[in-house]
């Protein structure tokens, strides 16, 4: 195998995100970019000559070729072995699900999620290590500091490889094998969930559902799972074919964006269960007939019930949630008597816990959740742990979500996200949260007084790292919390996410709409961080 070294200079901006290093197609298509990006990864690890590296990706534009130019920098680097997905398709979940299943060194992801595809959107690439989840932060910043001195890179010369052809292939000492990307997952998800309770009771007709793909890359998942393995009828999985550009729309599982669901669950005639999935699959939004479920209130349910499904049928270890998530599933593990954890947002900061069997159970308000059964949130599974509990409860959707509130109350939530303001007015916003924070504990305003305002720090309990800046909150007497944070995975200017949350015990209370209750809190929280007055917006982008 000819290896060449071929010069470069380096990029500044390679810096990874909450998930990832995500930039325009075009700043991704710059001489070098990719090829920068992923020797500074390799450049970065250790020990990998001949061990296996797990590729594939959410199937947007740009996603072959990057492949491609991905093959011949890793045979260069000196991995023994590559496993790719069909077509160079992984959903991020499977993806995580192979690297640990083969034993891999790791595994990289080209994926941005739920942001829009195409010659004029968003690329991402993410590495993932041997457990199978997101590299840790300690790793993600030696890849961007190898990268702001990288000069040049390692390619291998060697033939563009067939992706469609499932086969192996042996290139001197590197051999490239591409599989089926469904197979192993489809097999692990009935490992952990009653496939045969599910298809009595979809092929009895007491469950009907609609998932929406999105035309992202579930499609091919969903298909052979809940059509060809449960039974669903073809039509109960729409948008199913992946495309480059999704459709044009945004692959972003929520009412907004997953439109036609959306319609169909709150019409008279709407299916038992819909749900719709993100760009990698590894996001789930929950709906029932006429109802949504938040992804809060989604991980407290699954929490309260997984006795019922197979795989957690031994009850959880324990369970967490990314610091703004609402603080739903904490009830619910001070109920069975099992730790919760609080941690950044970002699935990264999961992994330990998982690993060292502290938790079985974690999710984030962003509509993920997920298990130790991979490390990677899962958009597939939360659908089938759901299918699986209205099959076993003999519940709709509304009534276990009200029956759970009944049990535990309601930790009524909302986010309001202010999408591409400009980097100075963002950090403005950002020093003016913090210059009030000593001076807030102890005053209140109308019936909220403010009980503890700071800017959230981590210190994992596995390794002792220590994650500073990771949000602001403002937490109340009475539970309510307001918490700002700027993204990590935008690729124009800066987003600001509110997150609000207030705890309503009582139960005829609850079937208010979460804008009207949380009404006095997104007034305090423009009064906290003047978005509005700063920006000249009226509304947030996005409210979810
Ligand atoms: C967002 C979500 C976060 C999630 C991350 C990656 O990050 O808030 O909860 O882990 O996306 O999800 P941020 O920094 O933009 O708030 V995905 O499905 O985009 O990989
Ligand atoms: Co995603």
């Amino acid at each position: 195998m000819q290896i060449e070294t071929i010069t470069t200079h380096p990029y500044n901006d390679q810096n990874p995100g909450t998930s990832g290093l995500r930039k325009k197609v075009r700043v991704f298509q710059q001489p070098g970019y990719l090829e920068n990006f992923v020797q500074s990864i390799f450049d970065s690890l250790h020990d990998f000559t001949g061990k296996t590296l797990v590729l594939g990706g959410d199937g947007r534009y740009f996603n072959r070729p990057a492949i491609q130019i991905i093959i011949k920098i890793a045979a260069a680097n000196g991995f023994g072995k590559l496993i790719i997905g069909q077509g160079g398709l992984l959903s991020t979940p499977a993806a995580s699900h192979i690297i640990r299943k083969y034993n891999a060194f790791g595994g990289l992801i080209l994926s941005a999620s739920h942001n829009p595809g195409g010659p004029d959107e968003d690329f991402g690439i993410k590495y993932n290590v041997g457990n199978g989840g997101p590299a840790p932060e300690k790793d993600t910043n030696a890849f961007y500091q190898r990268s702001l001195s990288l000069d040049s890179y390692k390619t291998a010369h060697i033939d563009d490889i067939d992706l469609d052809r499932i086969d192996t292939c042996q290139i001197d000492d590197l051999s490239v094998t591409v599989i089926d990307p469904v197979a192993d997952y489809a097999e692990l998800m009935q490992s952990i969930f009653d496939f045969n309770l599910l298809k009595q009771s979809i092929g009895s007709g007491y469950i009907t559902l609609l998932f929406d793909a999105m035309h992202a890359i579930t499609g091919p998942y969903a298909k052979r799972i809940l059509v060809d393995m449960l039974g669903a009828t073809p039509d109960s999985v729409i948008n199913a074919e992946p495309l480059e550009d999704f459709g044009g729309h945004h692959p972003d599982p929520n009412l907004a964006h997953a439109q036609e669901l959306a319609e169909r669950m709150f019409s008279p005639a709407a299916p038992v269960f819909g749900a719709a999935s993100d760009g990698d699959g590894d996001r789930n939004m929950i709906t029932g007939s006429n109802i949504f479920v938040t992804p809060s209130d989604s991980l407290a349910i699954m929490a309260a019930n997984a006795h019922l499904i197979p795989a957690y049928a031994q009850g959880l270890r324990g369970v967490a949630r990314s610091m703004p998530t609402s603080q739903a599933v904490d009830r619910v593990a001070a109920y069975y008597n099992i730790p919760c954890y609080e941690t950044p947002t970002g699935w990264k900061f999961f992994g330990n816990l998982l690993d060292a069997g502290k938790i079985t159970l974690c999710g984030e308000e962003s509509f993920g959740t997920g298990s130790d059964h991979v490390r990677e949130k899962d958009g597939l599974w939360a659908v089938l742990f759901w299918l699986n509990l209205i099959a076993r409860k003999r519940q709709s959707v509304a009534d276990i979500v009200h029956e759970h509130w009944q049990k535990f109350g309601r930790d009524i939530y909302c986010r309001h996200d202010y999408e591409a303001v400009d980097m100075d007015s963002a950090n403005g916003i950002v020093e003016h949260l913090r210059s009030q924070l000593p001076a807030l504990p102890g005053q209140t305003f109308g019936e909220y007084t403010v009980k503890y305002a700071d800017e959230f720090s981590y210190e994992d309990s596995v390794d002792g790292s220590v994650s500073s800046k990771q949000g602001i909150r403002i937490g109340f007497e009475n539970g309510s919390r307001i918490i700002f944070r700027l993204s990590g995975t935008g690729t124009v200017g800066a987003t600001l996410r509110i997150y609000l949350e207030r705890f309503e015990p009582d139960a005829s209370k609850h079937n208010q709409d979460a804008q009207v209750a949380l009404a006095e809190l997104i007034g305090l929280a423009e009064q906290f961080c003047e978005v509005k007055k700063r920006t000249g917006r009226t509304e947030p982008d996005v409210v979810t």
